[in-house]
C-alpha cells in the first residue's frame, strides 16, 4: 500500500514505573509500521502523576514482593509532562495523535487531550482501547476527542490514516466513531483480526526502560508475547465477558482467539532477535489452555531458546507433567488467579468454579517440583465480611505451608466499566452508576460506598494481609494491632514486617 506517510504520535497512559511493552499498542504500531507511517510513543510511565507511590514499591512495603534491587540502573524520572510531550509535539508535528485508553487513565487522558487542542494546535486525537469500546459515548463526548475506535484498531487506524493521508473521505471507516459537522457517526466495530495474519506486535519505538520488569527483586529485560487474544471464562470481576458480547453482537467473530504454535515460536524468536530480552513473559490469561499436542511442540522448540521464562495461568490447568517439562526447558515462575478463599463464594458471585482441594493440590504439584508463583487474590468485593475475608487468608495460609515460594497479592476489589460486578454494586448503592474509575491496583482505600468501619477494616487488613499469611496464629493478636491506622499500627506493622 502506498500512500503518504502519516506522523502518528501514541500517548500510552500508564502508571508511574508500570513497565512491559503492551501488545495493543505493539500491534498497531506494527501495521502503521507496515504501510510506512511514522510513529513516536510517549509513555507516561516517566511521570509519577498521582504521587501516590508504583506498585513494585507498594507491593514491597506490604510484603507481598521483594523489594526491587537495581530499579536505580534502569529508570529516569520525568518530572513534567505538559513540557515533555509538547516539546516532542513541536518536533515531531504529528497529524495524528492516538491514545489508548483503559477507565482509570480516562481524566488523565481528557486533561492532556484538552491541553493539547489548546496549547499545541488542532491536531486530530483518537481514542482506543477497552474504554471507548466499552463505554463508547462517554469518549466521544468530550470536546477534544475527534474520533475513537471501538474493538480493535489495527484495520480502523490503518484505513484511517492511509485515507487521511490520500485527502479520502474518513467519516466511514468500519471500527470508528467520527466527529463530523457537529454530530457523530457511529460506525460498525470492524472483524475481529486473525491473529495468524497479523504482523507480530513491534516494541521498536518504546522506550528501552519499558522492556523491563520485575522478577523476583530484579528487573530483568523482559519480552512480553501474546498466544492468544481474549478470554473464554466469565469471570464477574473482569471485563472480557462483555467485550465478548460486544463482539458477538456486533457479528465480529470469534473474541477468544489462539496464534498457531508455529506462530508463537516464531514470534519468540523474531522479537529475541530484535530485542535480545533476558527473560519472555507470556502474557495471555490463561497460558496452558493450549492442547497436549501444541504443548509438546512448545517444548521441543522451546528447548531451543532456552531463555528463562515465566506466564499467567489458572489453577485448572496445571498438572505434574506440564510444569515438570517447562521447568526443564527454562520455566522459572507462574502466576494464578485464587481470587477468593471461599469456595461458594468464588462460585456463585465471581463465577469461578474450583474446589479449595483443587487449589492446595495443584499447589503441592508446583512445590514437588521447586517452582514459585504468584498467588492473586482480590477482597472488598460486595457482600464480604471479614470472615470471608478471613477465608482467603486462611487458604493462602495453607498455600504458604505447603509452598514457601509463593507470593500471596491482594488487591482491592475495584469495579471497572463491563465487569459484571459493576451492575451489582450500583444496584446496592455501592457506586454511583455514572462513576468514572480513577485508581488502580495499588490503592490503600476501597472506593465503594461501604460503611466506615468495613472501610477501615479494608485498610487494614490490605496492609496485613500477608502477617496473617505468613506469620503463626499466636501473632494475630498484634496483627490486629497493626491493623490500625495510627502511631501504635504502624509501630506494630514495621516490628512484624521485620520478622518476614
Ligand atoms: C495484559 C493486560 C494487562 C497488562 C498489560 C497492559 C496493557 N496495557 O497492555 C498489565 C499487567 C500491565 C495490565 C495492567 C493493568 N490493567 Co490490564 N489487562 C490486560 C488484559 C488481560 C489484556 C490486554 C491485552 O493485551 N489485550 C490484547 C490487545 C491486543 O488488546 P487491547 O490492548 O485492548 O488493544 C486493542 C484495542 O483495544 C484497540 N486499541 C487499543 N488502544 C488503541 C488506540 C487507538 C488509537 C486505536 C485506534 C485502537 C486501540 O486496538 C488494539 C489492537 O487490536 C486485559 C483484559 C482484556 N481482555 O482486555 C486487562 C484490562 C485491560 N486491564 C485492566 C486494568 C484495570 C488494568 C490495570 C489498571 C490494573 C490495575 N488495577 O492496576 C493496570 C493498568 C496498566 C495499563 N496502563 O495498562 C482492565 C481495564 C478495565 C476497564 N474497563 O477499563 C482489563 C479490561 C481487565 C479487567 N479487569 O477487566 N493489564
Amino acid at each position: 500500500m502506498i500512500c503518504k506517510k502519516a506522523k502518528v504520535l501514541f500517548i500510552y497512559l500508564t502508571p508511574y514505573k508500570k513497565t512491559g511493552t503492551p501488545i495493543g499498542v505493539g500491534s498497531l504500531c506494527s501495521v502503521l509500521k507496515d504501510d510506512g507511517h511514522d510513529i513516536k510513543i510517549f509513555d507516561t510511565a516517566f511521570y509519577d502523576l498521582k504521587k501516590d507511590g508504583y506498585a513494585d514499591k507498594i507491593r514491597a512495603e506490604r510484603k507481598m514482593s521483594k523489594k526491587v534491587v537495581n530499579e536505580e540502573y534502569f529508570f529516569v524520572e520525568k518530572n513534567n509532562i505538559f513540557k515533555d510531550l509538547s516539546d516532542m509535539v513541536k518536533k515531531f508535528k504529528p497529524d495524528i495523535i492516538c491514545f489508548s485508553l483503559i477507565e482509570s487513565f480516562f481524566f488523565i487522558c481528557i486533561q492532556i487531550a484538552d491541553y493539547i487542542k489548546k496549547e499545541l494546535g488542532d491536531i486530530k486525537i483518537i481514542v482506543g482501547g477497552v474504554l471507548p469500546t466499552i463505554s463508547p459515548e462517554i469518549v466521544i463526548n468530550e470536546k477534544s476527542i475527534d474520533i475513537i475506535c471501538v474493538g480493535e484498531g489495527e484495520i480502523p487506524l490503518r484505513n484511517l490514516c492511509n485515507s487521511m493521508m490520500d485527502d479520502k473521505e474518513t467519516k466511514n471507516i468500519k471500527g470508528l466513531w467520527v466527529k463530523k459537522d457537529g454530530k457523530v457517526i457511529r460506525n460498525k466495530p470492524n472483524d475481529l483480526v486473525d491473529l495468524n495474519t497479523l504482523s507480530y506486535p513491534c516494541f521498536d519505538y518504546f522506550d528501552e526502560k519499558l522492556f523491563y520488569k520485575a522478577m523476583q527483586g530484579r528487573l530483568y529485560k523482559m519480552m512480553n508475547i501474546a498466544t492468544d487474544r481474549g478470554c473464554p471464562f466469565q469471570c464477574s470481576f473482569c471485563a472480557a465477558p462483555t467485550l465478548k458480547k460486544i463482539f458477538d453482537k456486533n457479528s465480529c467473530g470469534k473474541y477468544y482467539r489462539k496464534y498457531s504454535i508455529e506462530r508463537v515460536i516464531e514470534q519468540i524468536h523474531y522479537q529475541i532477535e530484535k530485542h535480545n530480552p533476558e527473560f519472555i513473559y507470556f502474557s495471555s490469561e490463561t497460558f496452558l489452555g493450549i492442547s497436549d499436542k501444541d504443548f509438546n511442540i512448545f517444548v521441543k522448540e522451546y528447548n531451543k531458546i532456552k531463555l528463562p521464562f515465566w506466564f499467567q495461568t489458572r489453577f485448572e490447568t496445571v498438572t505434574k507433567e506440564r510444569i515438570e517439562k517447562l521447568k526443564d526447558v527454562g520455566m522459572m515462575w507462574l502466576t494464578i488467579g485464587l481470587e477468593h478463599g471461599n469456595e461458594e463464594y468464588r462460585r456463585d458471585i465471581l463465577k469461578r468454579r474450583y474446589t479449595n482441594k483443587l487449589v492446595l493440590d495443584k499447589t503441592k504439584i508446583l512445590a514437588d517440583i521447586g517452582i514459585g508463583a504468584s498467588i492473586n487474590n482480590i477482597m472488598g468485593f460486595p457482600f464480604e465480611n471479614r470472615e470471608l475475608i478471613f477465608d482467603t487468608i486462611n487458604l493462602n495460609k495453607r498455600l504458604w505451608e505447603i509452598n514457601n515460594n509463593l507470593e500471596c497479592n491482594i488487591f482491592l476489589f475495584t469495579p471497572y466499566r463491563g465487569c459484571e460486578l459493576r451492575d451489582i454494586c450500583v444496584k446496592e448503592n455501592l457506586i454511583n452508576e455514572n462513576n468514572i474509575i480513577n485508581t488502580t491496583l495499588i490503592d490503600s482505600e476501597t472506593i465503594l460506598n461501604f460503611s466506615e468501619s468495613f472501610k477501615k477494616e479494608l485498610k487494614g487488613l490490605l496492609k496485613t494481609f500477608n502477617l496473617y499469611v505468613k506469620l503463626p496464629e499466636e501473632y494475630y493478636p498484634d496483627i490486629l494491632i497493626a491493623e490500625k491506622d495510627n502511631e501504635e499500627g504502624i509501630f506494630m506493622f514495621n516490628k512484624l514486617a521485620n520478622i518476614l
